[in-house]
């Protein structure tokens, strides 16, 4: 079923994100670490962060091992988690596995972050890889909602890319946009409607990237 609701002018405590800091964003991914082994004390490597220049979105590559900066929300026979197999670039991407969902129902998937600060005038581009597995249908939407420094609804500016030939593996999904005047700062959502079509269905999703062109 689906249950989207995405309500204009809405607004969520402040995720600490915006400003030059967020021109060098990097995410630090989870340790790799080796269980005990006939007498040996278990140990762990500490991975070096991985960067993404001009991204102003915090773990866009789900390298914490997680959801960390993301708000999130999913059907709950929907099994989303960071794996190794979901990765198109560095260690974790996400998947989405419709496992527990009745088959021929549609469900979704609803990523966003908030209160990122944008320069009035600029464009910008929202973009991720995503990869159907299995999935006969349905679609993804990347949303972009801009804000004035009161907090007011301005514009949103929506793209809706449907489940394609699965053979064709990752693809890159895009949006441009142009930054309305009075901006302060601009709320991004992923919204994925899938169907259980019996067949062990599954999505990968990785490297969001939300930038100033
Ligand atoms: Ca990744």
């Amino acid at each position: 079923m689906d249950r989207r609701i995405r309500t204009k002018g809405r607004r969520k405590p402040r995720l600490g994100i915006g400003g030059d800091i967020t021109r060098m964003i990097c995410s630090i991914p989870a340790p790799l670490c080796i269980p005990p082994l006939d007498g040996i004390r278990p140990w762990c490597i500490l991975r070096k962060a991985i960067c993404f220049p001009g991204n102003l979105l915090k773990n866009p590559g789900f390298e914490t091992g997680d959801l960390t900066y993301w708000d999130y929300a999913y059907d709950p026979c929907i099994d989303v988690k960071a794996t190794t197999d979901s990765a198109h670039e560095g260690r974790y991407g996400l998947s989405i596995s419709y496992v527990n969902c009745l088959e021929g129902d549609y469900e979704y998937v609803d990523l966003n972050q908030v209160t990122i600060q944008l320069t009035p005038g600029k464009r910008v581009k929202l973009s991720m890889w995503i990869h159907p597995r299995s999935m006969e249908s349905d679609y993804v939407e990347l949303f972009i909602g801009y804000y004035d420094r009161g907090g007011n609804f301005l514009k949103e500016d929506i793209m809706q890319w449907e489940f394609g030939d699965l053979e064709k593996g990752w693809q890159e999904i895009v949006l441009e946009s142009a930054v309305p005047a009075d901006t302060y700062d601009a709320d991004v959502d992923i919204y994925i409607r899938g169907i259980n079509s019996g067949a062990d269905p599954s999505i990968s999703m990785d490297h969001v990237s939300f930038s100033e062109v």
